[in-house]
């Protein structure tokens, strides 16, 4: 018989090597850093909810309870970001301890039985990088390249599978557009362009660096994708926009990488990143929610965009002033059809809802999983999933405000308590795996990292 990650019998479309974990990023879980510029802009009056990050979920000194949490739940695969301004503090000095600390976690995982997924940017820049432009500046791309090969050269032995970027949709339109991110820009459509060509290139370097470190390595990024419907679905007008804003938000990045195509509007002026495409083994997806989107004359500084949320639809808590989104399920086939062009590999590497009483996460979970199992049925190449996220954590200009975790936690005490969610999800990962077939290769590949890392 046929045995291979593809492989599927008749209880079960999961492989055994499917990743099943959660999703987590450096600045909101470590604690303990004011060296970032999300540091500088919480040291800025600019959280919205007031909340300081302060020692966040303590990762920095203690991962190892949390990992030992996931570990219970019965996941193989945990997702985690390192954070530059520890590693590199000031331009060209580089941290030998805070790599170290990032090594002992890596083996905490592997210990576990976990796979670790390493993101190498997830929002947050050092504070010298951010005073040069951030990814606005050239010699971005040239200084995140450096920054990944010291993190390859040192972790590379521990992880095969990296993320080289979280949403730079987000980054980029929160940043520079909408001002909720730092720098904290408004409709700045120029520059958002600029740092988003940035963001393609600096993708691209890290591609080819880490694979000429490692010729195995499985690395893709991570993609925010929204389903987008025109608020008035009559008016012509909020369908025009609607289209526009799918192609800027959800495709722009990915376009570079299909086709080598610059972002818009640069692509306009001629600009395209020939370099670019093809720097994939992966397309990471993070998949939360449903928008409506409408045309105001009030906003003109965000394009004449109103963005909402129906309120009879289901969804998780709502933000200090906006609503988070509609929680939709089913829109998660929407986003593995669009980015199924790529031809590549998908891994769901976050997806979630902020939900304090887990009132809908339940029913979000088990629904997005059934999703998962449908487009499996019907050929899709999905290979993992990620939960955002195993404890609440800092979310960013949301503060504390809005609780993502499986478990419930008090920052100032550091308790932490299972939500009922947590046992759902063990619970249907373990159906999920209920007659999987072996994977030879998966078992291989980790026997073999493991021989590695114990050797060092
Ligand atoms: O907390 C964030 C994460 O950092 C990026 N993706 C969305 C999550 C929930 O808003």
């Amino acid at each position: 018989m046929e045995t291979g990650p593809n492989h599927h019998n008749h209880k079960t479309v999961f492989p055994a090597d499917f990743a099943w974990g959660v999703a987590t990023s450096s600045h909101q879980v470590e604690g303990g850093n004011r060296n970032n510029q999300w540091a500088a802009w919480e040291q800025r009056g600019r959280i919205r909810s007031k909340d300081s990050v302060g020692l966040a979920c303590d990762w920095w000194r203690n991962a190892e309870s949390d990992f030992d949490r996931a570990h219970s739940l019965g996941l193989n695969a945990l997702r985690l970001s390192v954070e530059w301004s520890r590693i590199e503090p000031q331009e060209g000095c580089w941290d030998e301890t805070a790599l170290g600390r990032y090594r002992q976690m890596l083996r905490a995982l592997h210990e576990r039985g976990m796979r670790p997924f390493v993101t190498l940017h997830h929002f947050t820049n050092p504070q010298w990088f951010e005073a040069k432009g951030g990814f606005a500046a050239p010699e971005s791309v040239a200084l995140f390249q450096r920054f990944t090969q010291r993190v390859v050269g040192a972790l590379g032995d521990l992880c095969r599978d990296w993320c080289t970027f979280n949403e730079p949709n987000v980054y980029t339109s929160l940043g520079y557009f909408l001002g909720e991110f730092p720098p904290g820009f408004k409709g700045r459509f120029l520059v958002a362009a600029r740092v988003m060509r940035h963001l393609c290139l600096a993708h691209a370097e890290a591609y080819r660096t880490i694979h000429t470190l490692q010729t195995d390595a499985n690395v893709g990024w991570a993609q925010h994708y929204v389903v987008f419907k025109p608020r008035r679905p009559e008016s012509a007008l909020d369908r025009w926009l609607c289209g526009f804003i799918h192609r800027r938000f959800n495709d722009n990045f990915a376009e570079g990488i299909h086709s080598g195509r610059a972002p818009f509007p640069l692509n306009k002026f001629g600009q395209s990143l020939p370099d670019v495409k093809g720097t994939c083994d992966y397309v990471g997806i993070n998949y939360y929610s449903r928008l409506r989107v409408g045309f105001t004359l009030r906003s003109p500084k965000t394009l004449f965009i109103k963005i909402t949320v129906p309120p009879h639809k289901p969804q998780g808590d709502s933000g200090v002033e906006v609503p988070y989104g509609e929680a939709y399920p089913e829109g998660l086939r929407w986003a593995v059809d669009h980015f199924a062009q790529l031809k590549k590999p998908i891994y769901i590497l976050e997806n979630g809802v902020p939900d304090r009483d887990d009132r809908i996460r339940p029913w979000l979970i088990e629904s997005t999983l059934n999703q998962m199992r449908s487009l499996m049925a019907t050929g899709c190449d999905l290979r993992g999933y990620f939960h955002w996220t195993l404890t609440d954590n800092f979310e960013w200009n949301e503060g504390w405000h809005l609780r993502f975790g499986l478990f419930e936690l008090d920052p100032a005490t550091q308790t932490r308590k299972a939500r009922p969610s947590s046992e759902l999800y063990a619970r249907l990962i373990r159906e999920a795996m209920e007659g999987a077939p072996s994977s030879s290769q998966a078992v291989a590949a980790m026997e073999a990292m493991s021989q590695g890392w114990q050797k060092r």
